[in-house]
């Protein structure tokens, strides 16, 4: 077997510690960090997802794969960040009110932090209040919103209602993403921009910054 199958079986085993022993060796044998990330991590997530869905894996087997796959990509994280890339502007990202799935928006904050963004992680199950807040005391460039569910993803639309009812939402670039949302959905709740991966996420957010300190 691969050693990228390797990682893809262990991590859908939830095997944490394995990922973690097999990222290094994977590294070492001149694998790219994109390529575990892919073909290793994100395909061991990919299996468990599908068998979330047919309902032959339950909630505890997908939480310790997920604890399995966020092991394995704050090991990948220094080798996916551009190296000597000085702060170009600053982020805060959270997953919203009410859902607590925190792959994709982790990804996210590691792709943006790789284009020299500095990111605040608000964390999981964010109210609007809370963004509000954060933004008042960090004044953020950009602020990504992260939804897995359809039952959340109206909260997007409500962090963005608490930003134009305190005056702000002029000030800041609102990006949206997460499985369940689309370009159409971000148009029609006024977020800036919708991507549907953490790389474009992170591309489009480090162009937004350089657009608006050029305005
Ligand atoms: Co949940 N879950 N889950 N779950 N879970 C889904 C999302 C689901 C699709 C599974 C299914 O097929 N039925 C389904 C949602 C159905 C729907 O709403 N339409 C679902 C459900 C129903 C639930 C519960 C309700 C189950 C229950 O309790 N009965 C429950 C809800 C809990 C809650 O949030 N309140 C629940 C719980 C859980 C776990 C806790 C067990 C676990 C989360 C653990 C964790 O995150 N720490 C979990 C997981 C892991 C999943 C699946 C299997 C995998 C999600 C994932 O991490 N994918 C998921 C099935 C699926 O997605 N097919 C599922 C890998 C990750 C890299 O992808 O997060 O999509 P993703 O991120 C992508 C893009 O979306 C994008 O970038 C990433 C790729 O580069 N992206 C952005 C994400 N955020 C972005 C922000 C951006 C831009 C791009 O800009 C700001």
């Amino acid at each position: 077997m691969s050693i990228l199958n390797e990682i893809s079986t262990a991590l859908q085993s939830g095997k944490a510690k394995i990922v973690k022993e097999l990222i290094p060796q994977a590294l070492e044998a001149g694998i790219s960090s994109k390529d575990i990330l892919e073909q290793g991590l994100l395909a061991g997530m990919d299996v468990v997802a599908v068998k979330f869905k047919n309902n032959e894996v339950y909630v505890p087997e997908v939480l310790i794969a997920a604890r399995a796959m966020n092991a394995g990509t704050e090991i990948l994280k220094p080798y996916l960040a551009e190296s000597g890339a000085k702060p170009i502007g600053k982020a805060l990202i959270g997953t919203v009110k009410g859902d607590l799935h925190d792959i994709g928006k982790n990804l996210v904050r590691m792709m943006f932090e790789g284009k020299g963004i500095e990111v605040i992680d608000l964390g999981v199950d964010v109210p609007p209040e809370k963004f509000l807040e954060a933004y008042k005391a960090e004044k953020p460039d950009v602020i990504a919103l992260s939804a897995l569910l359809t039952t959340t993803m109206g909260e997007m639309q409500n962090t963005i209602a608490a930003f134009v009812e305190a005056g702000e939402r002029d000030n800041v670039i609102i990006m949206v993403g997460g499985a369940p949302v689309t370009e159409s959905f971000r148009e029609s709740i006024g977020a800036n921009y919708y991507t549907a991966d953490a790389a474009s996420a992170a591309e489009t957010a480090k162009l937004a910054i350089i657009e608006k300190g050029n305005l």
